[in-house]
């Protein structure tokens, strides 16, 4: 009888998932929320994220992993330079974080001395979408400039999140963006999502975002 050779190919995207449940176990254990937050390229993930900072921090003890694709560390600057500990995490030309990335950023940080990390991914819409990293929550960041018609043409990152945050609502008066069709499409997608309007420019709807966020926060401790 011939030899039957069968080969066990153990899925990628499983053994993410598997660190990403003991990133979030780990995380826990230390009282640590966490959220995973992905938008286009430019939409204002580090302008949004350094603004929530301001809101929240010193009474919050946070933290942020900063992704890129490219080895830079313009945004972590930014982060560090107001007095909040960021880790630079260089996915080496990859399109989106991992969990196994996400693991070692966190390795670098003081996990007794924290209430929140927020980890921007990197800028776009698709690929990050499918990629669990071990974090609480998902969200997105969208920008007016952009167009209303994203989640009709990009639906997927719309699916796991929730809650979405539309910055630059300052230049509303300049750009033809229909707010309502916009969260129509979100709403068909994925019904629920709390939704955000701010501008990181003018500081407009991010106490509000922050509150809620600080609610997240507390209610995990
Ligand atoms: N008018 C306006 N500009 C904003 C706002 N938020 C961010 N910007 C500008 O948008 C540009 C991109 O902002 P970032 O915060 O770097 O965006 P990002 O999503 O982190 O970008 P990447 O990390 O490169 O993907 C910068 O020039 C910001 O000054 C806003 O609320 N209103
Ligand atoms: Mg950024």
């Amino acid at each position: 009888m011939p030899t039957k050779r069968i080969e066990i190919v153990q899925d990628i995207l499983n053994v993410n998932d598997q660190i990403a449940e003991e990133t979030n176990a780990l995380l826990h254990t230390k009282h640590i929320f966490s959220m995973n937050i992905m938008a286009s390229p430019g939409a204002g993930k580090t302008s949004v994220i350094l603004r929530t900072l301001q809101e929240l921090s010193p009474l919050v003890r946070c933290a942020v992993l900063e992704g890129d694709t490219a080895p830079v560390t313009i945004d972590a600057e930014k982060v560090s330079g107001i007095g909040i500990p960021a880790i630079q995490i260089n996915s080496g030309g990859d399109c989106h974080l991992n969990a196994n990335l996400v693991r070692k950023g966190i390795q670098s940080l003081d996990l007794d001395a924290l209430d929140l990390i927020l980890v921007e991914n990197i800028g776009n819409l698709i690929c990050p979408a499918s990629w669990k990293l071990g974090t609480d929550m998902n969200v997105v960041i969208a920008s007016i400039p952009e167009g209303d018609d994203k989640p009709y043409k990009y639906p997927n990152i719309y699916r796991g999140i929730q809650a979405l945050v539309l910055n630059k609502i300052d230049l509303k008066p300049y750009v033809d963006f229909n707010i309502q069709y916009f969260k129509d499409g979100i709403a068909a997608l994925n019904p629920g999502v709390e939704f955000f309007e701010v501008s990181a420019k003018t500081g407009e709807g991010i106490t509000a975002w922050a509150e809620w966020l600080r609610k997240k926060i507390h209610d995990l401790r």
